[in-house]
């Protein structure tokens, strides 16, 4: 498969793209590695691999609290790279991006310091059926502090929102909160986000979106979809693990209290009285992942290299490819059958365990993710243990595709 040219498709030179992936040219169990586990975390192109190690060879230093050259250099670097964030998504203001360790911090810190601050006993937080675990367990978490409680709302056979029970949730005199996927890591599923915000709103409800599973394939503006925050990981888009964003809008920002001290998030500090920095720095307690942002900024530019309507297209076809491949096997269900789907393909073969199948795949060279996917209520609701999930990004082919169609064959032949 590695020698044959790759199939171009339009807006993108694929054997150009993954030319810039040096993981990509390595050789699993002896066969050409067939990656499709992006939603898990994506591959790093060089550009990235590079930045990060420029940064440690030439600039290190702490950003925001030494007078020498090189922490300003450090300082520059790492405000860049928040401005290269709030470019991608589109907020108005650099002020409008914290830096948090990833996706999971970044849920974990509105429940903390916005739900601390504001849920009272019987208050209701409304998530849904689809969300990922970060986005359930730090609500019970703060639900379990104040006294609130959580409310799921249903998804449909297909594996869409149930509209009208979203209504009905938001129609409860108690709702205080709404937090909620933009694209599921589980199903594929794309959510209407602009109208269910505009619904929240309608309620005077402010909204998180968790986008972990957006940002890489679809071009998200928060100011047009008009959320209050959207949470996602540098590590899903081509950029380093351990590193994230929040973006909320700045008057709420500077409403919520921090929700850990240390250095850096402080304006004076006496034993009679704390005062705290200005936001963003007030949520940056501690030394950050400078490496880290500066990956996550070269991720960011890197990507925006290319057009993102050419790149959700091709993940588009990929996912319609295989679903098309997959609808024609016997004994193979898909999970999620969603119309607009970005990036994910579930799926279930009759009669064999999803980690039986991922390991005789790994076996092909074909890297996919088995399991819960971190979404347990999804796998509850379809009534299935686990999945097997074929999730996509910007390097893969039609052929890898195919790859993965003729190691399920295989599948076949060893369990009958
Ligand atoms: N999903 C997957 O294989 P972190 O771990 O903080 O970078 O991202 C958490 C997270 C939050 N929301 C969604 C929708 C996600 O998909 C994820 C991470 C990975 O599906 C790993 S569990």
């Amino acid at each position: 498969m590695d020698s044959a040219p790759i199939a171009s498709t339009p807006g993108l030179d694929l054997a150009a793209i993954r030319a810039e992936f040096p993981i990509l040219a390595q050789q699993i169990h002896g066969r050409p590695l067939v990656y499709l586990d992006s939603a898990n975390t994506t591959q790093k192109p060089q550009a990235v691999i590079d930045a990060e190690s420029a940064y440690y060879a030439t600039i290190n230093a702490n950003i925001h609290r030494s007078t020498h050259l090189l922490s300003e250099r450090a300082t520059q670097a790492y405000e860049g790279a928040r401005r290269r964030v709030q470019r991608l998504i589109h907020a108005r203001e650099s002020r409008e991006v914290v830096f948090t360790r990833g996706c999971t911090e970044a849920i974990n810190l509105v429940a903390q310091s916005w739900g601390r601050a504001n849920l009272r006993p019987g208050d209701e937080v409304v998530l849904t059926w689809m969300e990922h675990h970060s986005n359930i367990v730090p609500w019970q978490l703060v639900c379990e502090q104040t006294g609130a409680r959580v409310r799921a709302v249903r998804i449909t056979d297909r594996g869409e929102l149930d509209l009208d029970d979203f209504r009905d949730a938001l129609a409860g005199p108690s709702v205080k909160f709404v937090s909620l996927i933009h694209v599921s890591n589980a199903l594929g599923t794309v959510n209407p986000v602009e109208e269910l915000v505009r619904l929240a709103h309608e309620r005077g409800v402010p909204i998180l979106v968790d986008g972990a599973q957006a940002v890489p394939h679809l071009a998200v503006d928060v100011q047009a979809l008009d959320c209050d925050f959207y949470a996602f990981s540098a590590h899903k888009l081509y950029g380093p693990t351990g590193i994230g964003a929040l973006y909320g809008k700045a008057a709420l920002l500077e409403q919520m209290p921090p929700w850990q001290g240390g250095g850096d998030m402080i304006a004076s500090v006496t034993f009679e009285r704390t005062t705290y920095n200005e936001v963003p720095y007030k949520f940056e307690a501690g030394t950050p992942n400078i490496a880290g942002v500066v990956g996550f900024g070269a991720a960011v530019e890197w990507l925006q290299r290319f057009d993102m309507a050419a790149l959700a297209r091709h993940e588009r076809s990929l996912v319609e490819a295989l679903t098309a491949r997959l609808d024609a096997m016997d004994g193979i269900r898909i999970i999620g059958r969603a119309p607009h789907k970005a990036g994910v393909v579930s799926f279930v073969v009759e009669g064999v365990h999803p980690h039986d199948v991922g390991t005789i795949l790994d076996s092909e060279g074909v890297a996919v993710r088995t399991g819960q996917h971190c979404a347990q209520p999804v796998m509850d609701r379809y009534g299935v243990p686990a999945t097997v999930r074929a999730s996509f990004g910007i390097y893969n082919t039609t052929d890898e595709v195919e790859a993965l169609v003729a190691a399920l064959g295989r599948v076949r032949e060893l369990f009958g």
